[in-house]
Formats: C-alpha cells, structure tokens, sequence
C-alpha cells in the first residue's frame, strides 16, 4: 500500500517536471521566434534596380559591407525593368519586382568572404546588373 503511494507520488513528480521542461522550453522557443521581427536586422541596405544595374545613394552596384554574423535586410524597389536581387551563397532572394514595385529578403551573413549579389532576371547579370557583398 506504502510502495503504491511512493510509485504514485514519483509519477506525479514526473509528469511535473515534464511539464514544467516543456513550459519553459515553448517559452524559449516563442522568444526566439518572436525576437527576430522585420525590424530587428543588424544592418539594412536600400536598394534599387534599372536597366542594368543596383543603385545605392547614387553609387552603382555598390559594395555591400557587413560583419559575420549580421542579420541583413535588403529592401529593394524597382524604378525600371522586371528584376530581383539574389546571393546564391546565403540562398537570399528577394521576390521579382516591376517598376514600381518593392520587395525584400533577410538573411543572416553567417561566413565572412566576398560574395556577388546580382539579378537572375534573364541575362541582367553578364549585362552589369551585379555588386559585391563583402563580409568582414
Ligand atoms: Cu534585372
């Protein structure tokens, strides 16, 4: 009678503490995915595309300079022409935009190195529409 009581009350310890580690965890795990809202990137570039190229405060494909480990937000318009902006490295892509249009991505520059960013919009890319992103 005892032991069944014993048994009963480490059971019920259990199904507590089990409780409790996955309260805890989903806590976590909600912040984590809460934390990193659309404004939350460590550096954010402004870009906009034409026939045939990215354009930057006035600087043609410019070099795109971060550190390793940034969160980076590219928000990218076009102001004429159909493209996007793509870095095969970090599988960053934004949507394809007319003109007019916005779009962005955001993506997390996790190896340091120089990477091109361009447009895969038919052949814009071998016609010039393409910069460096350089992660330092
Ligand atoms: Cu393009």
């Amino acid at each position: 009678m005892s032991k069944l009581i014993v048994v009963g009350i480490i059971v019920l310890a259990l199904i507590v503490g089990i409780f409790y580690f996955a309260w805890g965890r989903m806590g976590v795990e909600a912040n984590a995915i809460n934390s990193p809202a659309s404004d939350s990137s460590d550096v954010t570039f402004v870009l906009t595309g034409e026939n045939f190229k990215f354009v930057m405060n006035g600087v043609d494909n410019p070099d795109l300079v971060v550190k390793q480990g940034d969160r980076v937000k590219i928000e990218f318009a076009s102001v004429g022409g159909f493209h996007d902006w793509v870095v095969d490295e970090f599988d960053a892509a934004t949507g394809r935009v007319n003109d007019g249009e916005t779009t962005s991505v955001e993506f997390i520059a996790d190896e340091r190195g120089t990477f091109e960013y361009y447009c895969s919009v038919g052949q814009h890319r071998t016609m010039g529409m393409k910069g460096n992103l350089i992660v330092e």
